[in-house]
């Protein structure tokens, strides 16, 4: 028999249809697209889509109140499932029958640094009657232990008087094993117990996290550390980290092939501060075919957190004396050549519609220096780590737990924390997550929020697998909101909108720009075109060697002509 961890989705949905639990709540996420996919296509179940997942719960103690019925709801992983707290504090003492459906990775990602992966079933005492997680479907075992946990949760939710109950489900597509992981040991270090490294025969990569922006010793000392030995910085814009040493690599890593990366690929990975919020980093290098990288974590824990499987080294201790903690030598920064050469293929100004990437391409450079800039996770954040900033702009994101209830809110406090100009790019279900913030009393005139409003989450439509009409319901969620026109006035703000790039451009300096009033600045964007647009950034990188090649040929054509280019052929043989 084929075990699947699909098994698990199939025996909830089984399970509830068999204990008559019809009405089911549905909040947009990636994890628990599976399970919404076979549910939403099953008349048996009556499902609600509620974005918000603070509303949802609420939302479900109103349909028990009218229909008397437990009712279920599901959710994704991530911070997802934090916000269900508030309603399941009222759904316990109120002692409502609603069965939570949350989503997690698989448990061994828990503590980890791994994206999107806070812990799931750490629900407080008064929020749930109890919580189950199944296992990981391998094998027969599994499911039989499954099969009675959903039982049991079920059951749970009128047993001893009636109250909400968690069901949490590990979601992750199998990997298949092909290559055995190299079994390494793994050392604790004390930074202030170590002696001076000598380094100079190694590659080593520096991939700095979100970090908030550098002091100018710990600048020093991580330059120090790159002057002396044969290292190169990978950042993205969260890192806020800039020096001759560094390289903003997150497009390099969306495009690039194994063969490319083998020229790239470095002998010790090294990182610090917090989680990238980068998946072609992650996904590259968290592959078992790269197990002989090792993989040294520096943090004033020095905990185990083996996010890319390949950890050697735990160094507890500071940064930056970590960083001042090597020989003096002569290196000539071959590594670093060997990444800028990779770099300097890349194609940035691709012509494509307009989309969160034809504004980003546009305005990247005009965003006044010195500015904060915070990124909706995933999509926003992906999209304008493809392009380069001035290395003065501060730049945030949610990446702790990879919420899209708070961007605006965090923005917001940096906003009137400093003078700065502070932007907010932002997708429309994060925005109308977060409005609330919008009315802040305290909000000040450089406060800048960029929406782009594609009608729901393209974070789920970016694949193409499926159709739109089926994602739209429950999936990506669209078709809740329409515009911020009024919730934007009458909070005081400028409002700006735009539908197309010459519109954009012809209010792009307005909104850049000082002003007597903060301003929010909708885009409205159709989901094809930023979805064409993303991969045709991607698609042209991609495919960039031949590209270059082809573009090299038409020059020396150019220069020498086709005669003398075909008798070169004929004397070389081609
Ligand atoms: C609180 C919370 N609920 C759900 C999710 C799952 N989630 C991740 S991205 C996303 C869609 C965001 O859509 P939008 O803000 O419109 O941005 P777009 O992807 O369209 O740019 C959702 C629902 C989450 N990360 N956090």
């Amino acid at each position: 028999m084929n075990f699947k961890n699909t098994k698990n989705i199939e025996m909830v949905a089984e399970i509830l249809k068999k204990q008559n639990i019809k009405n089911l709540i549905i909040s947009p996420g990636g994890t628990n697209i599976p399970l919404v996919k076979l549910v939403q296509k099953d008349d048996f179940f009556t499902c609600y889509s509620i974005v918000d997942e603070r509303s949802a719960v609420y939302f479900a103690i109103g349909i028990y109140l009218q229909t008397g019925n437990p009712v279920a709801m599901i959710c994704t992983s991530a911070q997802a499932t934090r916000n269900y707290i508030p309603g399941l504090t009222e759904a316990f003492y109120k002692k409502v029958p609603i069965l939570a459906i949350t989503m997690e990775k698989h448990p061994r990602f828990k503590y980890q640094d791994y994206m999107q992966a806070p812990d799931q079933t750490s629900l407080p005492n008064d929020s749930v009657k109890k919580s189950f997680e199944l296992p990981f479907i391998k094998d027969i075992n599994d499911i039989y232990h499954s099969k009675r946990l959903i039982n049991d949760a079920i059951l749970e939710l009128t047993h001893n008087g009636k109250g909400p109950v968690q069901l949490c489900i590990p979601w992750l597509d199998f990997n298949i094993l092909e290559i055995e992981p190299k079994n390494k040991i793994i050392k604790r270090v004390y930074i202030s117990e170590m002696k001076k490294l000598n380094l100079d025969e190694k590659k080593i990569l520096i991939a700095i996290g979100e970090h908030r922006p550098f002091t100018d010793e710990e600048k020093n000392s991580l330059n120090y550390f790159c002057k002396n030995t044969n290292s190169v910085v990978y950042t993205n814009h969260l890192s806020n980290f800039f020096s001759e040493y560094s390289v903003n690599g997150n497009l390099l890593l969306s495009t690039i092939d194994d063969k490319q990366f083998n020229k790239i690929k470095p002998d010790i990975l090294i990182t610090i501060g917090g989680q990238t919020g980068d998946y072609p980093f992650y996904l590259r290098f968290s592959k078992t075919e790269y197990s002989e990288i090792e993989h040294w974590r520096i943090s004033e824990d020095g905990n185990i957190v083996d996010t890319y499987d390949k950890l050697t080294y735990a160094f507890q201790g500071s940064e930056k004396e970590f960083f001042t903690k090597v020989q003096e030598n002569n290196v000539e920064h071959q590594y670093l050549n060997l990444w800028k050469d990779e770099l300097n293929k890349l194609i940035k100004d691709v012509d494509v519609p307009f989309s969160n990437v034809s504004i980003a391409n546009f305005l990247h450079d005009k965003i006044p220096e010195n500015s904060i800039m915070q990124f909706s996770i995933l999509n926003s954040l992906r999209v304008w780590n493809l392009f380069d900033l001035n290395p003065s702009i501060q730049c945030y994101s949610n990446v702790g737990a990879f919420g899209i209830d708070g961007g605006m809110s965090t923005l917001i406090g940096q906003s009137v924390a400093s003078d700065k100009l502070s932007f907010m790019i932002i997708g429309d279900l994060a925005f109308f997550y977060d409005i609330n913030s919008i009315g802040i009393r305290h909000i000040k005139n450089n406060l800048r929020i960029l929406i782009i409003n594609n009608n729901g989450g393209i974070e789920f439509k970016l694949n193409g697998d499926g159709d739109n009409n089926t994602i739209d319901q429950y999936i990506a969620a669209a078709n809740h909101y329409k515009n911020a026109k009024g919730w934007a006035e009458t909070c005081g703000f400028k409002y700006l909108s735009a539908k197309n790039m010459s519109e954009f451009i012809s209010m792009s300096t307005e909104f850049i720009e000082p002003s007597n009033k903060p301003i929010i600045f909708e885009v409205f964007v159709s989901d094809k075109d930023e979805s064409d647009a993303y991969q045709s950034m991607i698609n042209i990188n991609k495919k960039k060697n031949e590209i270059i090649k082809k573009e090299l040929k038409k020059s020396v054509k150019k220069v020498f002509g086709e005669n003398t280019i075909n008798k070169l052929k004929n004397k070389i043989g081609k």
